[in-house]
């Protein structure tokens, strides 16, 4: 594997940075509550802990000027932040201006117009937070940096590489640039293995004919979201593909199964017209975590990011932190508990959407939750929705759901046929929601925003009328 060059300059940040906790009495370590904010919490915690440094976790939804003022009246004398931060420098940094605390920030967010002396942020560096290094990975420089002379930290590389995953930033096939030095730091510390596999979610836990019919990423007709036509596929080959009456998952296969299973699927995908750029992506880097139980969610990157995103939608990521930091009992079936409820409640979510339908507008579809889909998850109902036979394939979907009793959360989802037709979802929420008193922002197929919870007949108006000028 070819190593990126280490990156000199941000080592000096996170070196400065580690002097000024060093030298604190006690740290509040604020994090994003996200798999990439649970793991970077993770990993500065432990890397404080390490250097004998007092402190104290707390996660936050968001980071706003009513929750950075609630952290100043906290009263520690030095504030972590990590996974936000940058981009609430100026709200911060006015804190940090009347002595309120001295702000610490490992990021990897844009920076807001401002800047502070403790700033770990690649960005700085000419280095791409959105697909080179995370939150979690900015953590990670600070606690190599914050490493006494009684051993090192690379064991935290496996967790580093866990909020990168978490943050989506393998999704050209695996981890490039800083991140892949921080890959290279966990196989040295022998924490890690990096690997070319079958590049579906699920190889530790899901027995195989649900491994290729949950298969989102790339679709193959008769075999993706058809439980009967897996199955077929899979008793068709010569693997025994079961033992002892149970159904094998990717990871029970040895090395000669996995070399037939995997060809004669791709074979399956040309053979049904999936363009060769999606049968790529059928492989990729799969990251195994090799002091986990083979078999469970945490020896996989991917799936162990997906346990702590499931923690953090319901507002547990002390519960998140927990298992990043080891606990294997109460702690991992609480997760384990949440991820369950998280699967339920997307399905319950979706059927809630079959049975009541969408309203069709001329240029989108929508459906209003009230409180009956939790906020946290209507954007992935939404997009579930997206790929299901309940809602017309041309025109966006748009979601509400009530965040409080005064502000009702919007989600919106289309597809990339309508990207490529000129939809901007991103601007269309943005510019609808600020026409009514609220904002958002998001990205091209997927993006969302907050209203005043009277708007929502105004927003559609704006949003249906802006949609409709992005496809003509
Ligand atoms: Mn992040």
């Amino acid at each position: 594997m070819a190593v990126a060059a280490p990156v000199p300059d941000l080592a000096d940040r996170a070196t400065d940075c580690a002097d000024r906790l060093r030298e604190a009495g006690r740290v509040l370590l604020a994090s994003h509550i996200d798999a990439d904010g649970i793991t970077s919490a993770a990993v500065a915690s432990t890397g404080l802990a390490r250097a004998g440094i007092d402190h104290e976790v707390v996660f936050e939804k968001q980071l706003d000027a009513d929750s950075i003022a609630g952290i100043a009246a906290r009263e520690l004398d030095v504030v972590l932040f990590t996974d936000f931060g940058s981009g609430q420098l100026d709200v911060i940094a006015d804190h940090e201006d009347r002595g309120d605390f001295v702000p610490v920030i490992a990021d990897h967010h844009q920076p807001a117009d401002r800047d502070t002396r403790y700033h770990l942020n690649p960005l700085l560096e000419g280095i791409d937070g959105a697909s080179e290094l995370s939150g979690a990975g900015a953590s990670y420089l600070l606690a190599r940096a914050l490493e006494g002379p009684d051993g090192d930290n690379r064991d935290l590389a496996a967790l580093a590489v866990v909020g990168a995953v978490g943050d989506m930033q393998d999704s050209d096939g695996g981890l490039v640039g800083a991140n892949e030095s921080i890959v290279a730091d966990g196989v040295d510390a022998g924490v890690l293995e990096a690997r070319t596999d079958l590049d579906l979610y699920g190889r530790q836990t899901r027995p195989l004919p649900k491994l290729l019919e949950y298969a989102s990423d790339v679709k193959i007709p008769g075999i993706s979201n058809d439980e009967a036509g897996a199955i077929s596929f899979l008793t068709d080959l010569d693997v025994d593909v079961k033992r002892d009456g149970e159904w094998r998952r990717w990871v029970d296969l040895d090395g000669a199964e996995r070399r037939t299973l995997a060809p004669a699927l791709m074979r399956r995908a040309v053979a049904s017209g999936v363009p060769s750029e999606r049968i790529e992506a059928l492989v990729g880097t799969s990251y195994t975590l090799v002091d986990e139980e083979p078999g469970t969610e945490l020896r996989d990157v991917s799936e162990f990011s997906t346990l702590l995103n499931a923690t953090a939608r319901y507002e547990r990521g002390d519960i998140g932190l927990a298992v990043c930091l080891g606990d294997r009992g109460d702690a991992l079936a609480e997760a384990r508990r949440l991820l369950r409820t998280h699967r339920r409640n997307l399905s319950e979510g979706l059927q809630w959407v079959k049975n009541e339908g969408v309203t069709h507008e001329d240029n989108l579809q929508w459906f209003d939750a009230g409180s009956r889909i939790r906020e946290t998850i209507v954007g992935i109902v939404a997009g579930m929705a997206v790929g299901s036979p309940a809602v017309d394939r041309s025109k966006p979907v748009i979601a509400f759901a009530e965040e409080s009793v005064e502000e009702l959360k919007v989600s919106s989802r289309g597809s990339h046929a309508l990207v490529r037709k000129g939809l901007d979802l991103s601007a269309a929420m943005r510019e609808a929601s600020q026409s009514v008193g609220g904002d958002g922002g998001g990205h091209d197929v997927a993006a969302g925003a907050t209203i005043p919870i009277d708007e929502r007949d105004a927003f559609l108006a704006a949003a249906d009328r802006i949609v409709g000028e992005q496809l003509s």
